[in-house]
């Protein structure tokens, strides 16, 4: 019997790479987003309906992920790993510049999208003694300018996954916060408003992580001992190190 995956955000990136990761390496995959011309080409690209099932549905949206998951088909309803991956950046200016209404798009997509599904899974998860890996980012622990409430709802996935852990003490479940540092996907173009010019710059020369090294990472985590939790792991590029404090002198 293949094991259930559900991947959050598998329309493009991360959450694509580590579905067809899964599925190479037997999984059964649920993937969400809510581009459905995505999602459907990629269950076809997955190998059709027994290996893959697409729930298409904004995950900002509690009744719509309810509905969702409650259609779930049954050969797919034991979930044991939740991948919650989508999430998105807007904009990186400094918070002073910064509109309210992209704030509020990344908490309730990175902070409440992520907590109703997991809330909804919790108990299924349970049973099957299952995995929760969540995306967080190096922005969990380390400051940035332009990082604000990005990094913001990234620093609560980081402690989210480690206050999931502590609550679900004796329970057999594992969690595991992955965060990574500079990747090539279409977060920049998300985040720039579709600013191709600010993509080529940001990873022109930088050879940075990609979607499939976040995959690598995923497939690990889920294939070690069930004994054995990773709780947090931080992955950059190696061109990717620290710059030193920025000091503002005055005249
Ligand atoms: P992409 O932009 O390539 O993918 C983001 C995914 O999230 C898409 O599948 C998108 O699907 C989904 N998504 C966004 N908003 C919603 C929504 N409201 N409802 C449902 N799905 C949504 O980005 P990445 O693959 O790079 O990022 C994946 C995760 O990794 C994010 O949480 C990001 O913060 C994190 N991360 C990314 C890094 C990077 O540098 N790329 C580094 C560190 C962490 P759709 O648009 O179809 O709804
Ligand atoms: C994405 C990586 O450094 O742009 O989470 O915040 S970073």
């Amino acid at each position: 019997m293949s094991k259930i995956a559900i991947v959050t955000g598998a329309t493009s990136g991360f959450g694509k790479a580590i579905a067809q990761r899964l599925v190479a390496e037997g999984w059964n995959v649920v993937l969400t987003g809510r581009r459905k011309e995505r999602l459907d080409a990629l269950v076809a690209e997955l190998g059709g309906p027994d290996r893959a099932f697409p729930l298409c549905f904004d995950i900002r949206d509690e009744q719509a992920a309810r509905s969702a998951l409650v259609e779930l088909p049954e050969r797919f309803a034991a979930i044991d790993l939740l991948v919650n991956n989508a999430g998105l950046a807007l904009g990186n200016g400094p918070a002073q510049d910064c509109d309210l209404a992209q704030w509020r798009t990344m908490i309730d997509t990175n902070i409440t999208g992520l907590v109703t599904i997991t809330r909804l899974l919790l108990e299924t998860l349970i049973a099957r003694r299952g995995l929760v890996v969540n995306l967080a980012s190096i922005a969990s622990s380390w400051p940035y300018p332009g990082g604000n409430v990005y990094a913001g709802t990234k620093a609560f996935v980081r402690q989210f996954s480690l206050g999931l852990r502590s609550d679900l003490s004796g329970k057999g479940v594992r969690v595991t916060s992955i965060e990574p540092g500079l990747s090539e996907s279409e977060f920049t173009l998300v985040r720039t408003g579709g600013d191709q010019a600010a993509y080529d710059r940001l990873y022109a020369g930088a050879h940075p992580l990609q979607p499939e090294d976040i995959a690598e990472t995923v497939h690990w985590v889920a294939s070690l001992p069930a004994h054995v939790n990773i709780n947090s792991i931080e992955i950059m590029p190696v061109s990717q190190s620290w710059a030193p404090f920025q000091i503002y002198r005055e005249g």
